[in-house]
């Protein structure tokens, strides 16, 4: 079979087959059909040169390229060619060997159709955004997380302290950073026990529902382990760094929390290395999607006005394909038809750079049903955390009832010093 075998512009996919959108650029003498050719053939049964063992029967299952646009070019792939079920044979086959090919100059998987059967064989998201809200009882406006800063070095003792200001001046949820996991000054167990007591104690205080994405983040059997311990503690939430413990982790670790009752935080640490770049790699769709696929409840998707690069398109269809069931193809945004079939929906969570001055910028683009959280915008407030957990609070509920946020400042002190120090600033 040469590459161009794997290229029919006659293909119509059936509905049970996967539909991948690539962008696909070849290096200067390769054709876009002989490119698109070698993509779909490495990506599922091909390789440089004929082998006398193909036969009829094994070409049935081979991806075509049939649908070009431009650079654009849609490759369908038979499901038996897949395990249903497993996440990392699916990333292994349309997102591979293939990015390394000579041919190609660059090449980004932009979007999927993932089939009914393939859909069928993920669990989906346990508790959904309806589980999340029932857990914090909060009905109707974003919840609110906020990671203690310095994001690694404070001690037990100092993390605690800040847990406690930032829960009793209005947060719901504290949130350990990516990279804050069991470091000497700060094991993991000895954090989870103290600050799930203090969580008590500002529940108390403020008859309100707090909890903590508790990072569980390590080699599987010690996320297990830390898993236990989250829920023999009373905790409600393991949150995970998806993409540095890998597809497979995240799978053993959706059914641990399943058994545990315990709802999933998706960090995605690591995703820019290889969504950043329109052009090569693979799309932040593609990560949750396959995330919610799995089955996390809430992920990160980005801000559009924070310090990360996080484009307006990009995070209004990461929150699209997380919060809809079905959605038809939206050309404009490079999204491919989705149906979920039902699965429970994943919180969305804006971060990165966000503070009070900017929390009327989220809603308007994300919407309330979200998670916005805010680290330095409220560790950073000059009178501290638990002014700075109060000003995040105002902002949203004067977001949330129209009110300008100079306007609710007027009389909410807490507000209207973190507008002194940062105004609407946009951090880069
Ligand atoms: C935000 C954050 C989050 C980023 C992750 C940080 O802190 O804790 O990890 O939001 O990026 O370490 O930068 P700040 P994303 O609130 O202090 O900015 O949400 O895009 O995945
Ligand atoms: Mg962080």
């Amino acid at each position: 079979m040469s590459y161009t075998d794997f290229v029919d512009k006659s293909h119509t996919p059936s509905n049970d087959e996967l539909v991948a959108l690539f962008y696909v650029e070849p290096v200067e003498g390769i054709s876009l059909e002989e490119a698109a050719g070698r993509v779909a053939s490495e990506s599922s049964n091909g390789t440089w040169t004929e082998v006398v063992t193909m036969s009829d029967r094994i070409r049935k299952l081979s991806a075509k390229a049939y649908e070009f646009n431009g650079f654009w070019v849609k490759i369908a792939y038979p499901l038996e060619l897949f395990e249903l079920g497993s996440m990392p044979q699916v990333w292994s086959s349309i997102a591979g060997n293939i990015f390394g090919m000579k041919a190609l100059k660059n090449l980004r998987l932009e979007d999927i159709y993932w089939p009914p059967d393939m859909v069928r064989s993920f669990p989906g998201p346990g508790k959904g955004i309806k589980g999340v809200r029932e857990i914090l009882k909060v009905e109707k406006r974003p919840i609110l997380a906020t990671v203690p800063k310095p994001k690694v070095g404070m001690t037990t003792e100092e993390h605690v302290k800040a847990a406690y200001e930032i829960w009793v001046g209005g947060v719901d949820l504290l949130k350990d950073d990516e990279n804050l996991t069991s470091q000497s000054f700060n094991r993991f167990e000895e954090r989870v026990k103290e600050s799930l007591k203090m969580r008590d104690k500002a529940e108390k205080e403020t008859g309100e529902r707090k909890s903590y994405l508790v990072n569980v983040t390590a080699p599987f059997y010690e996320m297990k382990e830390r898993a236990e311990m989250v829920a023999d503690l009373g905790g409600e939430f393991i949150m995970i760094d998806i993409l540095t413990t890998g597809w497979s982790s995240l799978q053993a670790m959706r059914e641990v929390a399943e058994d545990l009752g315990l709802a999933i935080h998706a960090h995605r640490a690591f995703h820019a290395a290889f969504t950043r770049n329109r052009k090569h790699g693979v799309s932040m769709k593609v990560v949750a999607e396959s995330a919610r696929l799995v089955g996390v409840d809430t992920i990160h998707v980005g801000t559009v006005v924070g310090k990360l690069v996080s484009p307006l398109e990009e995070v209004t269809a990461l929150a699209d394909v997380l919060r809809k069931d079905k959605i038809d193809e939206d050309w404009e945004r490079k999204v491919l038809p989705k149906n979920w079939m039902g699965k429970k929906q994943t919180l969305p969570v804006s971060s990165g750079g966000l503070h009070p001055g900017l929390v009327p910028d989220v809603l308007r683009i994300l919407g309330t049903e979200i998670m916005i959280q805010a680290g330095g915008g409220v560790l950073g407030h000059p009178k501290g955390p638990r002014e700075g957990a109060a000003a995040m609070r105002q902002a949203l509920y004067a977001a949330m009832n129209g009110i300008p946020l100079e306007e609710y400042a007027k009389d909410h002190k807490e507000l209207r010093a973190a507008l002194e120090h940062w105004g609407y600033m946009k951090p880069v």
